[in-house]
């Protein structure tokens, strides 16, 4: 016998087995009509005694991954997860589950509301819920720890980490792994079930055991690494109450998660989860990818060793060119050594190293490279060198190659122009280390087909990278933007600001490292290469924000490398630089300026604000395809904080109206440098918010 439940679940009954299957794809979350449905079977089945057993279970690739977070910020609609969950545990008929694919979040509170557990092999599980800024709020923070322990409910909620079912079966979360299709793993549990064979309990009915050692060691922790997070310290809350009765346990879980669904981090946090997936939705879309069975990549550097061994990590052959035996033999010992980096991280095995390095193959020449799919090239930022290059490449490379650059801000469409196919070329602009870092932006070209960027999309994903697309100007999205606003940490300093300060100040913000941390670490060389390339055109009545940072580098201080830079490095001791002190004073002087006094909330207003002047004219220029593309770059390379949701999310919650004026404001000081985006002064005018423009594109 079958009964639909609702659209997205249905029960048969086999035996006196019922079957509760979900199907509501892609990832069966937890959508109105799932918890309708799953209300709706529960008390059919107790109502009808139709079965003396009753096993859910999810079709399609996974199980349910947990609450639909898009009805999160929308009006509660009933049954709530909590009470559906409660109505599960107290069924007379016993509930099993069975799990497959990811049961995460709320997915997996269904699992431990239920009476046994029963886990498909290579599932995971996992309450994933403070990565978007959230609690477990269906009684995870209650169920997990009588289960398995106040440990075990810290770290996964802390942690957020998908736990492999073996270990998930060690830790009592699942009562055995089984292997099968989940409607035939769930017909033999509940036929287990009525044959004694797998027993039988209420969660609710056991005791967690007091764990004050665990839950001190999570507050040090949250502390220390999370201080500006909410929903952290609300989950270590939350668990510390699981020994006492559940119903008062469950109840301040509800409220904590309510809280921290109302706060702004919680917002940011889900604007990143659907913003990294919804950056891929571009106009080229349903172009049919060409295929790339193997790479080649010019310049054996720190960034040309990290893009082959992130190719050779996606399991694609690398031909790596240099133009010395000395240079490639570096490039490939940086690539083992990342590999063997990897190793170490648990990532990959030493068996997987040796066969992901036998895929590695080097040369002296370019004509190495007659026979790839696409050549990514990664040598110095010198337009000759890479017109020199890609001049050659369109002669060796086959036709159909595709010939991508990893420019990080010159024009594609000169490099291309260099070619007699210009189609075939694009821009990959990785970010060091591109073995670790997620981002890629997708430099379109004017003449870029649309299969090469459909390409640049595949090869991020298979890559395990977030791919943005970006037009063509001067550093793209990201290094435009920063070109811009670090301008103001510069300005900051000269006129009354110490580095420490601005560092802390945006520290504080919630980046992981100030500009000036930032500037050590990447090398002040950078920055003081690319203000002399660009010297030439800077106008005439820009105010010059090198002065400082030139010195330091005349001085052959260019940061951590060199031991100096506007910190002084001893080993993992860093303070700051008393010289540094010496020369802003000096430059202040010059300039004539008295300093004054900045409050960290002027320095963070100042810098954001000039981070969205910027990131808006992105926008209205078509650089970016919309609002949140500028926020993935911002958040997946340069280190903008997650939970603030990127600089174009962050300014809605200013608003375009107190941004335009708090604009007009700086500008008295300096019109050339503070100029109203046009975009900006349309919003204002109108109420349109950056969110909007998301939804209009
Ligand atoms: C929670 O459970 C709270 C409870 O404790 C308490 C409640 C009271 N909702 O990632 P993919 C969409 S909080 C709605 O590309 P994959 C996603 O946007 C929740 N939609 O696939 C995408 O849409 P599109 C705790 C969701 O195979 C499509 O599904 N759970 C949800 O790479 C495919 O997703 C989580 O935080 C959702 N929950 O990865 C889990 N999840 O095709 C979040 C996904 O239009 N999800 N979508 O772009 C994930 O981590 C991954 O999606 C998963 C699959 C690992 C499941």
């Amino acid at each position: 016998m079958n009964t639909q439940n609702s659209v997205s679940v249905s029960t048969e009954i086999v035996g006196d087995v019922a079957l509760v299957a979900v199907d509501n794809p892609p990832v069966n979350a937890l959508s109105v009509h799932v918890r309708t449905g799953l209300q709706d079977a529960i008390a059919r089945i107790n109502a009808d005694q139709s079965a003396k057993v009753v096993v859910i279970y999810a079709r399609g690739r996974t199980f349910i991954a947990g609450a639909d977070i898009t009805e999160f910020g929308k009006p509660p609609m009933q049954p709530s997860l909590p009470d559906l969950l409660n109505e599960i545990e107290q069924s007379a008929i016993p509930l099993v589950c069975v799990l497959h694919g990811t049961a995460l979040g709320g997915g997996l509170e269904v699992a431990l509301a239920c009476h046994a557990r029963v886990a498909v092999a290579g599932a995971r599980i996992g309450l994933p819920e403070v990565l978007i800024g959230l609690l477990p709020g269906a009684g995870g923070t209650q169920r997990v720890p009588r289960l398995a322990g106040i440990a075990v409910a810290l770290d996964m909620c802390l942690s957020g980490r998908q736990v492999k079912v073996a270990e998930a079966l060690e830790m009592g979360l699942v009562d055995r792994i089984d292997a099968g299709d989940p409607r035939a793993v769930a017909l033999e549990a509940g036929q287990d079930v009525i044959a004694g064979k797998l027993a039988t309990r209420k969660t609710c009915d056991l005791d967690a055991e007091a764990d004050d050692a665990a839950l001190a060691a999570a507050r040090r922790m949250v502390a220390e690494k999370h201080p500006n997070l909410v929903s952290p310290q609300r989950c270590i809350e939350a668990i510390a109450l699981s020994t006492g009765p559940m119903a008062a346990g469950m109840q301040a879980e509800r409220a904590a998660f309510m809280d921290c669904l109302a706060t702004p981090q919680r917002a940011g946090l889900i604007h990143a989860f659907f913003g990294e997936r919804a950056v891929a939705n571009v106009p080229e879309k349903a172009a049919t990818p060409r295929e790339v069975a193997s790479i080649g990549v010019i310049g054996g550097g720190t960034m040309g060793s990290g893009i082959a061994t992130s190719a050779l990590l996606a399991g694609i052959p690398v031909t790596l060119v240099e133009v010395t035996d000395e240079a490639l033999q570096r490039g490939v010992a940086t690539i083992t050594g990342n590999l063997d980096g990897a190793v170490k991280r648990g990532k990959l095995s030493a068996e997987a190293r040796d066969a992901t390095l036998a895929m590695l193959g080097a040369a002296t020449t370019l004509e190495a490279l007659a026979g790839v799919d696409l050549v990514i090239e990664a040598v110095f930022e010198q337009m000759e060198v890479k017109k020199e290059i890609f001049g050659k490449l369109d002669a060796i490379c086959k036709p159909g190659a595709i010939l991508a650059s990893n420019t990080s801000y010159l024009d594609i469409d000169e490099i291309a122009a260099q070619t007699a196919r210009p189609e075939d070329v694009i821009g990959l602009h990785f970010f060091s280390p591109a073995h670790i870092m997620r981002l890629l932006e997708i430099v379109v070209g004017a003449k870029t087909a649309p299969e090469v960027t459909a390409t640049g999309f595949a090869l991020a994903k298979r890559m395990q990278k977030v791919g943005v697309r970006a037009g063509v100007c001067d550093g793209f999205i990201g290094n435009r933007i920063l070109a811009h606003y670090s301008k103001t940490a510069a300005y900051l300093v000269l006129d009354g600001a110490s580095p420490q300060q601005v560092d802390r100040a945006l520290e504080d913000f919630g980046f992981a490292m100030g500009p000036h941390k930032v500037g050590d670490l990447a090398g002040l060389d950078i920055g003081w290469m690319t203000r002399k390339r660009k010297a030439a055109e800077r106008p005439s009545n820009e105010r010059y924000a090198g002065d400082v940072s030139d010195r330091i580098c005349e001085n052959g201080w260019f940061g951590r490398k060199s031991g100096k830079g506007f910190y002084v490095y001893d080993g993992r001791d860093m303070r700051p630089n008393p010289e540094v002190e010496e020369i802003i004073a000096d430059e202040r002087r010059k300039a004539g300026i008295t300093p004054r006094e900045f409050s960290d909330g002027e320095i963070v207003d100042r810098y954001l604000t000039a981070m969205i002047v910027e990131a808006a004219r992105v926008v209205e220029d078509g650089i970016a395809l919309r609002p949140l593309d500028v926020d993935i770059v911002f958040l997946m390379g340069y280190g903008f904080p997650r939970f603030r949701g990127g600089p174009l999310h962050y300014a809605d919650t200013i608003g375009a109206a107190e941004l335009v004026r708090r604009i007009e404001d700086y500008a008295r000081q300096d019109p050339q440098y503070w100029q109203v985006p046009e975009l900006l002064r349309e919003m204002a005018q109108s109420g349109r918010s950056f969110a909007d423009i998301n939804k209009e594109a």
